[in-house]
């Protein structure tokens, strides 16, 4: 008898329910939300955290209209917008 196999089926299964249930709750935009993004709660995505939700600095770029370095919900809706038509290649030019 073995007594971990138990708890181990039991952390599969917490795992596959943990994997299905966050991409459902992201399935509405291609990003996560501004509020998941912005870590620290403090109203503004940094660049770190546009980063640790799976954007690049380009499209942080693109989108911090002022460029003080950090997103507002306006343009961190223009950043994630800009990740979208970002060309894997990475130049776009203007059309
Ligand atoms: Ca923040
Ligand atoms: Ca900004």
């Amino acid at each position: 008898m073995k007594p971990v196999s138990h708890h181990i089926r039991n952390l599969v299964l917490l795992c596959a329910l943990g994997a299905f249930a966050a991409p459902a709750a992201l399935a509405r935009s291609p990003m996560a939300d501004f509020k998941t993004t912005d870590a620290n709660g403090d109203g503004r995505v940094s660049l770190e955290e546009f980063q640790a939700a799976g954007g690049s600095e380009a499209s942080f770029a693109a989108g911090d209209a002022n460029q003080d370095k950090e997103l507002s919900r306006d343009e961190f809706a223009r950043a994630a917008a800009s990740r979208d038509r970002m060309q894997p290649g990475g130049t776009t030019q203007g059309e």
